[in-house]
């Protein structure tokens, strides 16, 4: 269980981050643990609780341990083949959903577009590379994202793939906006109606957009939408150490610092989600659910008995 516990204190401590890195990341580790497990299900489920209990927003995290919880097989044996076949699944969409989302969301992507990206979004950053590599002629404006200052990292790698890129600080979103073709964003969460819960800072640059009629657009793999929404669970938005944000001396002056890691965009905000089924309104959220992710089949019981599991 070491292992296990390592790899949540890499999710944990934003070593390993992104909605999607940290769903890819949870399969890849129940799939290797699968293999040392000895009282299969026992130790499964003790393994998928303490991933799970590492970051609580990203619903993707959720999706990826359910899909790959959900083996079966009447032997040991059986139940770990059906496991790390589900892993090698849950893996693979991963990866060719981020294509998808490039080919389609690359089309709303114009020749000389000026984007704007906020945090390191590994969704939005593959319909602006895929527009690049297309030959549009594009530059990026990507947001600094306090505190963690992810947007360095989307800087950079914008710059390794050749692509124009402008850092700013977050509140300057606004001052920018007007220069700014269209928004691109990626996703932690989107719930049953449709609203986006992302880094802190998108909801501001929805409502910057709107004001200036600047199309805002989300990219979100299906398994990036929540059931748990669908049966009136809110959305639980991770708070994190104060000294992330302030320095010791000014916490120890006993200044409070509040730390919200995501915010909420609501729907009225976003013109489409880019998904690796299709550009979709944000009100066809329910039918992922439904239909694609396939929770019409499970009972309200099941669900809570499912969330309490992993709670
Ligand atoms: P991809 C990140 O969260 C950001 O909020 C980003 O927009 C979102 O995950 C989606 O990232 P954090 O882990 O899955 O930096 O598109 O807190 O890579």
């Amino acid at each position: 269980m070491e292992e296990v516990i390592q790899a949540a204190e890499k999710i944990k401590t934003m070593e390993i981050r992104g909605a999607a890195r940290i769903a890819k990341y949870a399969a890849e580790v129940l799939m290797k643990y699968a293999n040392r497990a000895r009282d299969f299900d026992r130790e499964m489920k003790k393994a998928s609780e303490i991933l799970l209990n590492t970051r609580p927003t990203a619903v993707s995290l959720y999706n990826a341990i359910n899909f790959v919880m959900n083996y079966s097989g009447s032997t040991i044996e059986e139940k770990r083949s059906d496991l790390v076949r589900r892993a090698r699944e849950f893996i693979s969409w991963v990866e060719t959903a981020q294509q998808r989302i490039g080919e389609i969301g690359e089309k709303r992507i114009k020749d000389g577009y000026v984007i704007l990206t906020h945090c390191n979004s590994s969704a939005a950053l593959s319909v602006i590379k895929k527009a690049h590599e297309n030959g549009k002629k594009i530059e990026v404006i990507a947001t600094e994202s306090r505190p963690r200052l992810q947007g360095h990292l989307t800087a950079k790698e914008l710059k390794s793939f050749g692509i124009e890129v402008t850092l700013i600080v977050d509140s300057a979103v606004r001052y920018f906006i007007n220069n700014v073709d269209c928004v691109i964003v990626g996703a932690d969460t989107i719930t049953a109606n449709g609203a986006l819960i992302n880094k802190i800072g998108t909801s501001q640059i929805a409502i910057a957009a709107k004001e200036a009629r600047t199309p805002f657009m989300v990219a979100a793999e299906t398994y990036k939408f929540s059931p748990k929404t669908l049966f009136g669970e809110l959305v639980v938005i991770e708070e994190r150490d104060p000294s992330e944000v302030a320095p010791k001396e000014l916490l120890d002056l006993g200044v409070k610092v509040r730390n919200p890691a995501f915010d909420v965009t609501p729907r009225d905000y976003i013109d489409v989600i880019i998904t690796e089924i299709g550009a979709i309104p944000p009100e066809m959220a329910y039918i992922i659910i439904t239909e694609r992710l396939g929770y019409s089949s499970i009972s309200d019981e099941e669900l809570r008995i499912n969330a309490r599991h992993f709670d």
